[in-house]
């Protein structure tokens, strides 16, 4: 390793020898980067997890960098989230449906028979969410099923699906009533309905980005950034799959932990009397003063900011459900906010939180951020290692 402390403490005036000077500390930098990463290379690449709690967008930025980094990006997919995707339109217009009878929300006449085409929904929805899960899954077994049989359903339902979108019943329903269980890619496709049932449908990359699949067990996946290896690792966010996430954590050279911010006014699936960040705070908390992950780089993204965005200029206070927060409603506010709450979840009072405040689902955004992650990783990999 090269002697760098002098030059590094030096003070540079300018002249010739300091050029030689900054030269030599250049070039010895640039060094000690290329034996580092040659090391990583050696030992396997950098190992990195992608944490937090279930509907984050962990899924998603994963298939981000399939689309960023692997030459096939996410072609060896597309058949399978058809499927997916029709099974979120079912699921979408089935929690709208519930959710107007809950708040007594009057359908318009003309309707109600769509619904008796709707009421053979959840035998369907059964089916396909066992064949779309499997498919999308690695952890269920592969099911043979019908794919055309299953497909003819899904278009039997399309003039009803269709039908009571477009009801006011229903659009105030979706407007409105704020503790709806429905996946926040629901109006994307639902608005979409004519393009995916039309029979030649293959989703796109941004279909794919939006198309919801719990993720069931932990999967490993290799990419190549700027000629470093990184091993992935994406897991169930589920709080019942949890337990399945501690044989991965020996060796983790960074963590990307994910929280959505829009869920600062959502309950938990699993506990409808906790608040969805709330509990996102307590996992970060675990997360971030495990012991196995002291020397582990800590990046936290903040996501979901365009539902946070809107939620706040539809005038949904933070307030509300953070008692604690007295500061103005705005983005900026807000935000600075939260990430202080993160940040003061770690009791390493020196462990610094790399955050980003992130659109998973916007590839612009992503390639911008995964460029900045890569950095920071590897300058923290140096320092670990007593190169910088
Ligand atoms: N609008 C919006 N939707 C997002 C964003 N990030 C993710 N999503 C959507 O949120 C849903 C859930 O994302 P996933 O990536 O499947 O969540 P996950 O964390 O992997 O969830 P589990 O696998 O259950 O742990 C998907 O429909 C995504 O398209 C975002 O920044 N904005
Ligand atoms: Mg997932």
């Amino acid at each position: 390793m090269p002697n760098m402390a002098p030059l590094l403490t030096g003070q540079f005036t300018g002249s010739r020898s300091d050029q030689k000077k900054a030269k030599a500390l250049s070039d010895a930098i640039d060094k000690s980067l290329r034996a580092e990463k040659e090391r990583r290379q050696r030992e396997g690449g950098m190992k990195l997890l992608i944490l937090g709690p279930s509907e984050t967008g962990k899924t998603t930025v994963l298939k981000q960098l399939k689309l960023l980094y692997s030459t096939r990006g996410l072609d060896s997919e597309r058949q399978t989230y058809r499927r997916v995707v029709h099974l979120n339109v079912m699921k979408a217009i089935q929690a709208l449906v519930e959710g107007l009878y809950d708040a007594n929300i009057p359908l318009e006449k003309e309707n109600q028979e769509h619904l008796k085409v709707l009421s053979q929904l959840e035998p369907t929805l059964n089916r396909y969410s066992i064949s779309a899960m499997a498919q999308a899954n690695p952890a269920i077994p592969r099911k043979i099923t019908d794919a055309k049989a299953e497909s003819d359903m899904f278009l039997v339902m399309v003039p009803a699906i269709k039908a009571l979108w477009a009801d006011t019943g229903i659009q105030q329903t979706f407007n409105t009533i704020t503790h709806l269980h429905i996946q926040d890619s629901a109006k994307y496709f639902l608005d979409a309905i004519d393009r995916v049932s039309d029979p030649e449908y293959i989703p796109t990359d941004d279909d794919i980005l939006q198309a919801r699949v719990k993720t069931l067990a932990v999967s490993e996946h290799i990419f190549n950034i700027d000629n470093i290896t990184y091993r992935i690792f994406d897991v169930g966010g589920q709080k019942s799959l949890r337990k399945y996430w501690a044989p991965y954590f020996d060796d983790v050279n960074a963590i990307i932990f994910m929280a959505a911010l829009s869920a600062y006014d959502q309950p938990c699936e699993e506990n409808p009397r906790l608040n969805r960040l709330q509990e996102c705070l307590a996992l970060f908390n675990e997360i971030a003063n495990h012991k196995l992950f002291t020397m582990t780089s800590m990046i936290l993204f903040l996501n979901k900011i365009d539902i946070f965005q809107r939620k706040l200029d539809a005038g949904s206070l933070v307030s509300k459900h953070f008692p604690e927060y007295r500061g103005l409603n705005d983005y900026y506010s807000t935000t600075v906010f939260f990430q202080y709450r993160f940040q003061q979840q770690c009791k390493d009072l020196e462990k610094q939180v790399y955050t980003h405040f992130t659109h998973a689902t916007d590839t612009n955004q992503m390639r911008v951020i995964v460029v900045a992650v890569n950095a920071i990783v590897q300058r923290l990999n140096l320092h670990s290692s007593g190169l910088l």
